[in-house]
């Protein structure tokens, strides 16, 4: 049985090298937030589940049979048979490590989740329910998918962990807030960047330690703050543990995030304390910022240990 459960929109992912509008080549592969946790997790050697819709077409096959090859568990993972879409996403880097995004995930089977495609995937013996906050601004069986999964993994005794993931391509910030709030009633750990903690809560003129005061005061047990090469910060009832970021050469920013997030809950499920959980997903994340695509570039557990070799070793 899995020790994490996930689900959400996993599209297929065509990655320009230079702007879009000017053609050339793509790189096809796939892309979830929800997907790069699982694939981080599962390198690390953990077991995990992915659900989700995909279409019924080759770039749902695609979706499919890269997270099996990623050791990651699909067994409820739905093929749409109506004639919904896999979603699709474009990327084109535009300078330096500024990435344009753009979507062609409106009506996609992704976006066609609901609450049976999820609830059944919550078996006895997963420890963690991930979600994110991309999954509910997708639709309304989306949003309620999401909302039945946390109410009833906290149920279960499950620990629900939310990142924040505002996009700001699929809602507004007003909309978003009111899709998040819930949530916040059944979320135990709850991870966001810097910019997105006002949108959790909204708490007009408060700052940064207020708006995690008023999450904590909402009911979550830990908030994670994410402040990208300035590193993270947890804060639980005990206080504030800060950790900085790992130095690398950044060649692709995209899935930073995710990659962090597998790192945390990799120490968690390893009962690491907060300190080396935060070590743990800061390494991933430095992985995912080092090389090019949103998981391709995520550490097995032997490859943890690469960040404390010098720089220019060769491994023979
Ligand atoms: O965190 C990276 C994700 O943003 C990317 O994989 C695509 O899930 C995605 C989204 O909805 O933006």
């Amino acid at each position: 049985a899995p020790e994490v459960v996930t689900f959400g929109e996993t599209m297929a992912a065509l990655r320009a090298q230079g702007a879009l509008r000017l053609g050339g080549g793509l790189g096809l592969s796939v892309a979830g937030a929800e997907s790069n946790v699982a694939i981080g997790l599962a390198r690390l050697g953990h077991r995990v589940r992915w659900a989700g819709r995909v279409g019924a077409d080759e770039l749902g096959a695609l979706v499919l049979r890269t997270l099996r090859a990623e050791g990651v568990d699909i067994d409820h993972a739905a093929t749409d048979d109506t004639d919904r879409p896999t979603g699709l996403l474009l990327t084109e880097p535009r300078l330096g490590t500024l990435t344009r995004v753009s979507y062609y995930r409106a009506g996609s089977a992704g976006s066609a989740v609901s609450p049976a495609d999820v609830l059944p995937a919550l078996t006895s013996g997963a420890r963690i329910l991930h979600l994110t906050g991309i999954t509910p601004a997708l639709s309304p069986s989306a949003a309620e998918a999401v909302l039945a999964a946390a109410t009833t993994a906290r149920e279960a005794g499950i620990t629900v962990c939310l990142d924040v993931n505002y996009r700001s391509r699929l809602w507004s910030t007003d909309r978003a807030r009111t899709a998040l709030r819930p949530l916040l009633d059944h979320t135990d750990l709850l991870i966001a960047s810097e910019d997105e903690l006002p949108l959790v809560l909204e708490q007009p003129g408060a700052d940064e330690s207020e708006a995690v005061k008023g999450i904590l005061a909402a009911g979550v047990t830990e908030v994670v703050v994410k402040r990208g090469a300035r590193g993270a910060t947890s804060v639980t009832a005990d206080g504030a543990t800060d950790r900085a970021a790992r130095q690398v050469d950044a060649v692709d920013l995209v899935g930073a995030g995710d990659a962090f997030v597998a790192g945390y809950l990799s120490g968690l499920l390893d009962g690491a304390d907060i300190p080396a959980r935060l070590h743990r997903a800061v390494t991933t994340a430095a992985f995912a910022v080092a090389t090019r695509g949103d998981w391709e570039g995520l550490p097995t557990r032997d490859e943890l240990g690469l960040f404390d070799q010098p720089d220019g070793t060769t491994i023979r």
